[in-house]
């Protein structure tokens, strides 16, 4: 027998396990187990497939091949797949990033039915920050210089990405001298996979500052444009309240989710489930209205703006419908599993691709473009209604009520809980009131108890007086636990909770999706030049506790380059470079001031932490 409670903490996912197995559906928990044991030569990165010489591996007891066919030695082979996983994921924000630019450039030529430019505010900042700002052009024209000056930051007509100058005078110092300041968003990952390619980059410390200068442009350009773009055509979150878990779909209602990434469908299928005509026809089938959830980092998006509630994070999106309410899923890209097609037919869910990058077989595609998105989101919604009907009763099982969370606290948002300066946070770190602020961030990985790593890292932190901001899936396991309330200050340590009474926040604030990572960038960067200091000096660190994604290995690259410590719960694949694995986990602090920790015990993890934010306060002669 199964103890269910092995694979989760949330009793939602246990249940769901529970009647998946009654109901004979395969979760990816069941495939990670089929897959077991795993290559041991592709989980220390010795095995390559580059190209067609191979595929080779090298054999980390030194008795077998100790290079590949065309000489490739560990350091190379580890070091050419690792930048490889860097330059896919910088890849995926970053054509998310250029999506939304696209919108932007559409929505200034007054070509992108139903989105508007909501934060005028921010769009003006953005113009001058790009050196593009006039006062006598309406906002549209303004949107199009702009989109079409960030269009510039993909190219290869620059010295160097726009945003990266937001970073800290000595931070950029230390990137001119290793030279790794991101010049195109798309042309270092074009050159990532060159010099990748057999036989160009054979040196493993240049491929891994290409790497580093790859991710750069992820962090500081592709996602910080992404997030930027999305405040300036969807509005800048605010702090509210919404709710999470499988709870928060509705028995009565017709239910429809929406999983990937990018807010430019999300957006527009909450217009239409909105129209009261849309609600009367999902009356007409006998539901009681339309209940609009997230999944994922979509979800995300739509939570911290709208204050859609949240249904799961990645591994709960094959769970979700195994509840058997649900009657569509429309998926934009990024994180969709695609087993999810496989449990659809076991339930009347019927799944949507929307992007002609991110199409499944046997999957309606409604392909959304920024002229047509309305449209074809109500085309969408009304089939979803349709299939209320299809509903069988005796295969629905909601279990569990849903929790209150709260939401929205772009940076905007936290200067404004802080009455407008970051001096009273800096006030309170100096006073040792808050020790230090660690990001949260990432994904499920079945490797780990699903949202076990996030969680107890999130509740140790907090009670020793570290601020937590959470992105990506780690924000729905916190959300789950009641962590992201008001109310969860009562976990905090004495300081944190003075601070977040009187801000009225909570101890871990949702800051939004993994492209929103840039957020937290922002405020490390504002932080380092209120102090005139170095972000590396900061007490500052970065967790990904259940990582699985390219993109969390972009993101991990770029939070290290930035000067943040980064720990990370499942081991990446270099133990196979005796070279690498040293200079991850401690050389690095040689050349980018942080460096790497690998630990999958999160209370581990925890005391890691601290200690090192101890020592980054006796630095700066803070108390401890
Ligand atoms: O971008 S945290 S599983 S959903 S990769 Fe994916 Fe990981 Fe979730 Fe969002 Ni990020």
């Amino acid at each position: 027998m199964k103890d269910f409670k092995d694979f989760s903490i949330c009793y939602d996912a246990q249940e769901m396990l529970k009647k998946a197995e009654n109901d004979g559906v395969e979760t990816v928990w069941d495939r990670h187990e089929k897959q077991q044991p795993q290559c041991g030569y592709c989980e220390l990165g010795l095995s390559c497939r580059i190209c067609s010489m191979g595929p080779c591996r090298i054999d980390p007891f030194g008795e077998g091949p100790q290079k590949g066919v065309c000489g490739a030695d560990a350091d190379i082979m580890v070091a050419r797949n690792l930048a490889r996983m860097v330059a896919a994921g910088s890849a995926s924000h970053s054509d998310h990033g250029r999506d939304l630019v696209e919108v932007l450039y559409k929505v200034g030529c007054g070509k992108a039915q139903g989105y508007e430019i909501r934060d005028v505010e921010k769009l003006t900042n953005l113009a001058k920050e790009y050196n593009v700002y006039e006062d006598n052009i309406s906002i549209q024209e303004l949107a199009k210089k702009l989109a079409l000056a960030m269009m510039e930051d993909f190219g290869m007509k620059k010295e160097r990405i726009t945003l990266i100058n937001r970073a800290p005078a000595k931070r950029i110092e230390l990137w001119e001298k290793l030279k790794v300041i991101p010049r195109g968003i798309d042309r270092e990952t074009t050159e990532t996979m060159h010099r990748t390619h057999m036989g160009v980059d054979n040196d493993y410390v240049s491929l891994l500052l290409q790497s580093v200068r790859n991710s750069l442009s992820d962090g500081y350009g592709g996602s910080m444009i992404g997030t930027e773009v999305s405040d300036i055509i969807f509005g800048t979150p605010k702090p509210a309240m919404s709710t999470v878990n499988l709870g928060v779909l509705k028995e009565d209602h017709v239910n429809i989710l929406v999983h990937g990434h990018n807010p430019v469908v999300s957006e527009m299928v909450y217009l239409a489930v909105t129209d009261p005509e849309m609600i009367a026809y999902a009356r007409t089938k006998g539901a009681e209205g339309i209940n609009l959830a997230g999944l994922c980092c979509t979800g995300n998006e739509l939570m911290m703006r709208k204050q859609i509630p949240m249904a799961g994070n990645h591994l709960m999106t094959e769970l979700v419908m195994i509840t058997g309410v649900v009657e569509a899923i429309i998926v934009d890209y990024q994180c969709i599993m695609p087993s999810l097609v496989d449990v659809a037919k076991c339930y009347h869910t019927k799944l949507f691709s929307t992007s002609d990058k991110a199409k499944f077989p046997n999957v309606k595609h409604v392909e959304f473009s920024p002229e047509t998105a309305k449209e074809k989101a109500y085309t969408i919604i009304k089939e979803a209604i349709d299939n209320f009907t299809n509903r069988k009763k005796q295969k629905v099982k909601i279990p569990v009520f849903p929790v209150k969370t709260m939401t929205g606290f772009s940076v905007e948002a936290i200067l404004d809980a802080l009455g407008g300066s970051l001096d009273p946070l800096i006030d309170a770190i100096k006073a040792g009131k808050i020790k230090g602020a660690v990001g949260v961030v990432g994904c499920n990985n079945p490797k780990i108890k699903h949202d076990y790593g996030h969680v107890e890292l999130i509740k140790r932190l907090i009670e020793n007086d570290i601020l937590v901001l959470t992105t990506g899936c780690a924000n729905v396991a916190a959300g789950k636990a009641g962590l992201q309330i008001p109310e969860a200050k009562e976990l905090a340590g004495p300081g944190l909770k003075e601070i977040c009474n009187s801000l009225g926040i909570p101890p871990s604030l949702h800051v939004g999706s993994c492209v929103d990572n840039s957020r937290i960038l922002v405020i490390a960067c504002a932080l380092a030049k209120a102090l005139n200091v170095d972000i590396s000096d900061l007490p500052l660190a970065g967790a990904a506790p259940e990582w699985y994604s390219e993109k969390a290995v972009a993101i991990g690259f770029y939070v290290m380059a930035s000067g943040i410590f980064t720990v990370l719960g499942v081991m990446p694949p270099i133990l196979g470079s005796k070279n690498i694995t040293e200079l991850a986990l401690k050389g690095l602090n040689d050349v980018f001031k942080a460096s790497f920790a690998v630990e999958p015990d999160p209370i581990k993890a925890s005391e890691i932490i601290i200690e090192h934010i101890k020592q980054k306060r006796v630095a700066l002669g803070l108390p401890i």
